[in-house]
């Protein structure tokens, strides 16, 4: 049975009191994700009535076209931080540099890397897309302006990660590295409430993620192990189901709670794959990691990539970790 009074707010300020050097601004910051999370699902949930379908008519910075809730996802984002002053600086997927919030940025301790509205191509069909976004700590608090390099920090060194699913129901799930936990969103009082404390991932899944579709454009070794989850063999649990819902969120929050492994694979076409490392793999990664899981490139983990570009995408392949591990060493025997 769920507690109701155990909400997001409440659950961050208890964490909080365990640690006698916090200063609250984290917590605050974590809020204000809550709530501009809040502010895209009730748009979200009225987006068949509003004019908010479609799209703007513009291109992004990954040369992809922008619908009008990518836009307005990112709106929302940028304004809840820009009014709360807990950041300064935001990576957006939706903007090409740095986006920097303010001038007087000295104290300041954190970054926000965030993907707005992750899974737009479900935006129109009614289907889930969700928020991911990831915490930096600004290595130099006492500096206005901090380089951009500042940003480009390895997935081991977030702070925090976490995502919003817009689904059946809206739910947050976040990790500050002390376990994975997620909160429903109660729409009747507007509060995301805890549902799922501290998610474990089974080691082993039943259900496969990816896009089946590029097979003609996949290494051999994705093929050979695509084909080897969907042979018959009881013993090993196989065959595995496919489920792909096209949102990346909506497919990592599966893989969370029931195991298994979501891929998105470099190949022969696009050599790093599609999704960004810096607000999609790397958040996703911290949290499959905290929940017992793991998430690799194929060749490294992707905790360990040390970013050049704040836009630059990653081959992921995240979830259960005798999956991961079994796909790395397909990979592993190809390159051989
Ligand atoms: P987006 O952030 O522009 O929406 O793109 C990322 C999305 C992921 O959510 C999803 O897993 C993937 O792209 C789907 O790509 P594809 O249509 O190539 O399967
Ligand atoms: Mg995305």
């Amino acid at each position: 049975m769920v507690d109701m009074s155990m909400t997001l707010t409440r659950f961050i300020m208890e964490r909080q009191e365990l640690h006698s050097e916090a200063t609250g601004e984290f917590s605050m910051l974590l809020a204000q994700i809550g709530m501009a999370a809040k502010m895209v699902s009730n748009q979200i949930r009225r987006a068949g009535l509003v004019d908010i379908l479609g799209v703007t008519g513009d291109t992004n910075v990954q040369g992809e076209t922008v619908k009008k809730l990518d836009e307005y996802a990112n709106n929302v984002f940028l304004d809840v931080m820009e009014y709360s002053k807990l950041v300064c600086e935001i990576v957006s997927e939706e903007i090409e540099g740095v986006a920097r919030l303010s001038r007087s940025c000295k104290g300041r301790k954190y970054s926000l890397l965030v993907d707005p509205l992750d899974g737009s191509s479900n935006i129109d069909i009614n289907g889930a897309v969700g928020t991911i976004f990831s915490i930096h700590h600004r290595h130099d608090e006492t500096l206005d302006l901090i380089p951009d390099e500042d940003l480009l920090q390895k997935g081991s060194e977030q702070v925090a990660a976490g995502y919003v699913m817009y689904g059946p129901s809206t739910i947050l799930v976040y990790t500050t590295g002390e376990g994975v936990h997620g909160f429903t969103l109660d729409p009747g009082v507007g509060e995301f409430v805890l549902s799922h404390e501290n998610i474990q991932m089974p080691a082993q899944g039943k259900t496969y993620a990816i896009n089946i579709g590029n097979r003609s454009q996949w290494h051999h070794s994705i093929r050979q192990y695509v084909d080897y989850l969907c042979e018959a063999d009881p013993e090993s649990e196989r065959p595995y189901s496919l489920r792909y819902v096209g949102a990346l969120v909506a497919d990592f929050h599966r893989i969370l709670l029931e195991g298994g492994i979501y891929m998105y694979p470099g190949d022969r076409e696009k050599s790093d794959g599609k999704l960004r490392l810096l607000y999609e793999c790397a958040p996703l990664a911290m949290l499959a990691e905290q929940a017992g899981g793991n998430a690799s490139s194929g060749t490294e983990s992707i905790l360990e990539i040390q970013p050049t570009d704040i836009h630059q995408r990653s081959p992921l392949f995240i979830g259960s970790r005798e999956d991961v591990s079994l796909a790395e060493k397909f990979i592993r025997e190809e390159t051989r």
